[in-house]
């Protein structure tokens, strides 16, 4: 194993221990040796955060366990950000984005945010636990071509359609975007939403079809 395989899988262990002065010194020293941020997040941080929410998942640790990964992980993300938003014209369109109401998960909204930056889109995050009264006055003030909604829970992924209806009765020319654990393709067209997208790549790529580009 050469030094950059070690350094990510101890980074992906940091964000599974919690540690987040380890997690930013290893995301340093890997930026020094000019590893791509991009690559940092996908071969490192999110493989840990992965790790944290099947331990989550099957009752191996709690809340206040994955709120110190939680942590590590967004420590490390705010170094990663500016670098992967550098020097880039955001001549794409506004997108506004953020986490619905009821729901504080914001580990993947804010990073689909940074790779639709990354990509020339402007971002206007709103947040979580967002209102629909919040998205539409977001939308109205600030004319985005997309909104993006996201959640990590069964409870709170309904009320995307809650913020969709009232989009469509408004008749808002916006598109919508929605991502999240819990959600699908299937869902996205059960509530009448335009896109689906798994995760932060994909979302780069259909928010560009969505403007029509890539076609
Ligand atoms: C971290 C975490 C927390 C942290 C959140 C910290 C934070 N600042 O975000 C804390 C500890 C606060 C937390 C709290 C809770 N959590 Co929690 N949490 C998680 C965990 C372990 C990881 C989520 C995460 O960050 N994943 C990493 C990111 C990168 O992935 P992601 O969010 O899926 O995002 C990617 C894609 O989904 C997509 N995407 C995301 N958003 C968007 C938006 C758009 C527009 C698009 C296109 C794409 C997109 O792109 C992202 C990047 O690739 C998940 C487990 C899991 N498997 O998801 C549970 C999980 C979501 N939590 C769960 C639960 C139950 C809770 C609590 C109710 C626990 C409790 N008893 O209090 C509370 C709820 C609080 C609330 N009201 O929201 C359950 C939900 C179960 C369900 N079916 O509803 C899960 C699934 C754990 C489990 N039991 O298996 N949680």
């Amino acid at each position: 194993m050469n030094e950059i395989e070690a350094l990510l899988k101890i980074l992906a262990q940091t964000v599974i221990d919690g540690k987040k002065d380890d997690t930013v010194k290893i995301t340093n020293r890997l930026l020094e040796l000019n590893y791509p941020p991009k690559q940092i997040l996908d071969e490192g941080l999110l493989p840990g955060m992965e790790v944290v929410g099947v331990r989550f998942r099957d009752n191996i640790i709690f809340v206040p366990q994955v709120l110190i990964s939680a942590r590590a992980m967004k420590a490390a993300l705010s170094i990663v950000e500016p670098l992967l938003s550098e020097a880039k014209i955001e001549g794409l369109g506004t997108i506004v984005i953020g986490t619905v109401k009821g729901d504080i998960h914001d580990i993947g909204k804010n990073i689909v945010t940074m790779m639709l930056r990354s990509s020339g889109f402007k971002v206007i995050d709103l947040g979580i636990d967002v209102s629909v009264d919040k998205f539409l006055d977001a939308i109205n003030k600030e004319n985005p071509v997309i909104v993006g909604m996201s959640a990590l829970l069964t409870t709170t992924m309904v009320y995307m359609k809650i913020v969709i209806d009232k989009i469509k009765q408004n008749a808002l020319p916006v598109k919508v975007m929605i991502g999240g654990a819990p959600i699908s393709k299937r869902f996205a067209d059960q509530i009448g939403a335009d896109a689906y997208a798994k995760n932060a790549s994909e979302a780069v790529i259909i928010a560009r079809e969505l403007i029509g580009i890539n076609k």
